[in-house]
């Protein structure tokens, strides 16, 4: 079993301890650390999607497993970074309203302040008229949206729609992303860019903003 098998594993069974004591084993054997995010800390989030459908395990199983990669994310943040880099713009984020997902925001958060955006986040269950507000008191250049669940997606639509009539929609950029979300409806809802994960938000709101 590889090192990356052993925090999904450990991740799955909802051992923090562990969690971190291996990431800090794979970080030091010169693991990668977006490698552990994506084959230790997400294969792993993945298996426990597929059991909590399955019924095989139920809420605090998974919110123990969740606790255990929010302690390995903590050790991976700084890292993530690349250090000196300049302000590349103002990226806000939040989950929208009626979703409280936040792992996944968390780490495009993440990702995009490693990549040198200073990033804005307004958390979870986030009204229409938050983001605006937020958007009028920050100006970022992008305002990013996650939603996780097939109802919630639809909350970004009437987003996008306020913020049009609040006459703000030529001011900023709109990232839309999260599981359940595909570029075809990222289209069909007006948002500018679809992120499908984490690195791919970052590279998509690099090309927003015409970084190379
Ligand atoms: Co929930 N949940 N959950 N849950 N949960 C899902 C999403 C679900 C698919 C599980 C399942 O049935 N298999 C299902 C949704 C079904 C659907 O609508 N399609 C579901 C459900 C039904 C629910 C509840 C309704 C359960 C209930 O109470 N009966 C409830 C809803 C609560 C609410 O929000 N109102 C609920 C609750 C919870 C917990 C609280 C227990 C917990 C959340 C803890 C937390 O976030 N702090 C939880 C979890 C952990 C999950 C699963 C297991 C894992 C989600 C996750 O963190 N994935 C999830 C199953 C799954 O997805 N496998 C599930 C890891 C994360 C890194 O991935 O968030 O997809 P993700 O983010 C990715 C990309 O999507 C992308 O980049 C990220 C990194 O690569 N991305 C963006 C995300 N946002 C982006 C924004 C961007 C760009 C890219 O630009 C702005």
């Amino acid at each position: 079993m590889s090192e990356l098998d052993r925090i999904a594993e450990a991740l799955i069974e909802g051992n923090a301890p562990q969690v971190k004591q291996l990431t800090e084993k794979a970080l030091s054997s010169g693991v990668a650390p977006l490698d552990i995010v994506n084959q230790g800390l997400i294969r792993g989030m993945d298996v426990v999607g597929t059991k909590f459908r399955t019924m095989e395990i139920s809420v605090p199983e998974v919110l123990i497993s969740a606790r255990a990669m929010h302690t390995s994310l903590e050790i991976l943040k700084p890292l993530l970074s690349e250090h000196g880099v300049e302000p590349r713009g103002t990226f806000m984020i939040g989950t929208v309203k009626g979703d409280i997902h936040d792992i996944g925001k968390n780490l495009v958060g993440m990702l995009m302040e490693g990549a040198g955006f200073d990033v804005v986040d307004l958390g979870v269950d986030v009204s229409a008229d938050t983001f605006i507000q937020k958007i009028e008191e920050h100006h970022p250049d992008i305002v990013g949206m996650s939603a996780l669940l097939t109802i919630t997606m639809q909350e970004m639509g009437n987003i996008i729609k306020a913020i049009q009539e609040k006459g703000l929609r030529n001011q900023v950029k709109v990232m839309v992303g999260g599981a359940p979300l595909t570029q075809e409806f990222a289209d069909k809802i007006g948002a500018d860019a679809y992120g499908e994960d984490a690195r791919d938000a970052v590279e998509k709101a690099k090309s927003l903003l015409g970084i190379t």
